[in-house]
């Protein structure tokens, strides 16, 4: 696909409003496009002239090449102090007896059930309780550390991180330093839903605030640490309310460079208080993974998440900006499935992923957390032999 002359043509289209063609020739000269532009583009920027906008700087930044990586994630309880209204997840301590609350040693064997496996990341998120506190992360990192020391750890949210520093009655920095000495080696994305207090104190209220969350990243960036970015969109916000999002991401990102990767979140609708506010469309997914793509001009990656917006979405999504779409999952995360997502048992195999990512002409790259490449299955060959191997998480009571 030639995305430069797409754009060339896009740019002779005497129908496009001065307004729209203004912004397609600062991404074809790599300028910025401002907050009022953000707010045009959802307004007025079809999907055909997103499309093409955001293909062309994804194509600049990586040809072809669509990364993924094999992980598993831990959720280690889904009680929650919390009451997101959003969530179909969690459960509230006081129906404890719905849960499960996994112990220090029921984690790591969820990790030693890898042992044999080539993954190379753990991402490790859940609810929040009070006996999760600093030492029992602290001790789990470094067991996780000291039993397989190539795992990436990839650990907890700004939510959590607020929680157990306050109760441990210590700043941020201090907090991201003795979690980094502990193990941990990235933070991903959640727990970021919408930033602005107008929509933040409607579903997300009580847990750290959108400006606390970017506190924290802060700090972790500091210590020369990276992480990632998400936004929970499609439910109450406006558009003003997804760009000034955006904004201070790009903010934070021109200051520190922290941050590997924005993952939009899809808001799914399935038995939580919010059930009543109709899902979004797939054509609003792709505007939206398109105009991230063009406004965060200083993120490297946009990630669409398979598990949530299904594999036909995720496939789409590689000619909307998106560049990466996560891991092998391996069966080992609950929060989509219980919201309603399409994948209700998320697992893929190397050889799915790589064929997903081939049908649709793009170039699969098997990525560890940072980026490095592990594997290039461009012109790859997988043995006869080579079957999906999946996990169950262990039966609790
Ligand atoms: O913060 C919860 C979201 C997030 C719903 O960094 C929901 O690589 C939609 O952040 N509908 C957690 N979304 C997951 C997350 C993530 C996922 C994959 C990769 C990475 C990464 C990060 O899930 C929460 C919240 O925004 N969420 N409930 C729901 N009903
Ligand atoms: Fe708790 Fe996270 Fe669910 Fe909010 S989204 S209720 S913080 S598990």
């Amino acid at each position: 696909m030639n995305t430069e002359l797409n754009l060339d043509l896009l740019l002779l289209d005497k129908n496009l409003s001065a307004e729209l063609r203004a912004i397609a020739e600062k991404v074809k000269l790599n300028e910025r496009i401002s907050f009022e532009e953000g707010i045009l583009l959802y307004e007025k920027g079809e999907l055909g002239y997103l499309g093409v906008l955001a293909n062309y700087i994804r194509e600049k930044l990586h040809g072809d090449k669509t990364y993924f990586n094999r992980n598993f994630h831990i959720e280690p309880t889904n009680l929650c102090v919390y009451d997101c209204k959003f969530c179909s997840y969690s459960v509230l301590i006081k129906e404890r007896s719905q849960g499960w609350e996994y112990t220090m040693e029921e984690m790591m064997e969820i990790v030693r059930k890898y042992d044999s496996e080539p993954v190379t990341e753990v991402h490790l998120v859940g609810g929040v309780l009070p006996q999760y506190d600093l030492k029992f992360y602290s001790e789990l990192f470094t067991a996780i550390h000291k039993h397989r020391p190539g795992l990436h750890v990839k650990a907890l949210t700004p939510v959590e991180y607020h929680y157990i520093f306050k109760k441990a009655k210590i700043d941020y920095a201090t907090g991201m330093k003795l979690m980094k000495e502990a193990g941990l080696d990235s933070i991903p994305g959640g727990g970021a839903e919408i930033f602005h207090p107008e929509i933040r104190e409607q579903i997300a209220k009580d847990k750290c605030t959108g400006k606390q969350w970017l506190q924290i990243h802060e700090e972790w960036h500091k210590l020369g640490m990276r992480s990632n970015a998400t936004m929970l969109y499609g439910h109450i916000e406006e558009f003003k309310h997804r760009v000034d999002h955006l904004e201070q991401l790009r903010s934070l990102q021109d200051k520190t460079g922290g941050f590997q990767t924005f993952i939009p979140l899809k808001f799914r609708n399935q038995d939580n208080q919010m059930s009543h506010v109709p899902e979004v469309s797939v054509i609003e997914d792709l505007t939206n993974y398109a105009i991230s793509r063009i406004y965060l001009d200083n993120f490297d990656h946009i990630k669409a998440y398979w598990a949530m917006i299904s594999r036909s979405t995720a496939q789409l999504s590689l000619n909307f900006g998106v560049d990466d779409i996560d891991g092998t999952l391996d069966d080992t995360t609950k929060i989509y499935s219980m919201a309603g997502a399409e994948e209700q048992n998320p697992a893929m195999s190397t050889q799915e992923l790589v064929e997903l990512i081939k049908q649709v002409g793009r170039h699969p790259i098997e990525r560890d957390t940072l980026y490095n490449v592990i594997t290039d299955y461009k012109d790859y060959q997988f043995p006869e032999d080579e079957k999906p191997k999946f996990y169950k998480l262990p039966v609790l009571n």
